[in-house]
């Protein structure tokens, strides 16, 4: 490819990015006007990140007024099993984008009417590289990876580690049947980001889900 169409698409991207900042603090300034916390949920397809906010729901949503916004490329499948909860979603499908923007969570700002919430979860799109770039403006960021996904899922993905601020190790009621070392993993969280919070969980048991819910509702 020549020299000049490949430094135009290198600057496409940083205004992509650079787009999408600004749009993110902006998210970020209108959801602490009105009072609303925010997660970002990020992590593969099946890792367990509708699991995980199931079971923290379960717990909360009497004294949380909480919106899901559950984002998926098609099907309303993880709305419809948050919803059984009895709590608020709204269901964005990306078509064939890899990861929610802050444009998509503009949009729910602009057109859904938050006063009523003081909580807000977004399921990202289930992927480990794509939501890397794409901050939301949420308060947080938690990246969810399961056992089964493998001892080097977290080493093979250094960015979104980096992006975000919570590391759930998932599904650790299979620890007897997976062989994995789980000190490895956690110690590889750390490597890559030395200020994230770990915290291994079972979405099945319950094992540490109220810590969790510490770490992320302060
Ligand atoms: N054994 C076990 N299974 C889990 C756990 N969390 C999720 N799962 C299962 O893993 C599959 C994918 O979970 P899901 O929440 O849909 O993952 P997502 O794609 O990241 O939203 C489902 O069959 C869940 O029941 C867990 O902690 N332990
Ligand atoms: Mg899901």
């Amino acid at each position: 490819m020549p020299e000049r169409e490949t430094s135009r698409i290198i600057e496409l991207n940083e205004d992509l990015i650079a787009n999408n900042d600004n749009l993110a603090e902006q998210n970020r300034k209108i959801l602490k006007e009105l009072k609303i916390k925010s997660v970002d949920f990020v992590g593969a397809i099946g890792a367990g990140k509708t699991a995980i906010i199931e079971s923290i729901v379960k717990e909360i949503s009497k004294e949380y007024r909480i919106l899901v916004v559950n984002g998926d490329v098609t099907t309303r499948v993880d709305a419809d099993r948050i919803e059984k909860h009895g709590v608020n979603t709204i269901q964005i499908n990306t078509g064939r984008e890899c990861a929610l923007n802050s444009y998509h969570i503009s949009q729910v700002i602009k057109n859904y009417d938050l006063h009523q919430t003081n909580l807000l979860f977004i399921e990202n799109v289930g992927n480990l590289i794509c939501p890397s770039d794409f901050i939301l403006g949420t308060d947080k960021r938690v990246v969810i990876v399961s056992i089964t996904e493998g001892e080097w899922v977290i080493k093979k993905h250094p960015l979104l580690f980096k992006s975000s601020d919570v590391a759930v190790i998932n599904k650790i009621d299979l620890l007897d049947v997976i062989d994995i070392n789980l000190e490895e993993m956690v110690a590889d969280a750390k490597k890559i980001n030395p200020n994230l919070k770990i915290i291994t969980t079972s979405a099945l048991t319950g094992e540490n889900i109220p810590q969790l819910i510490n770490e992320i509702i302060e």
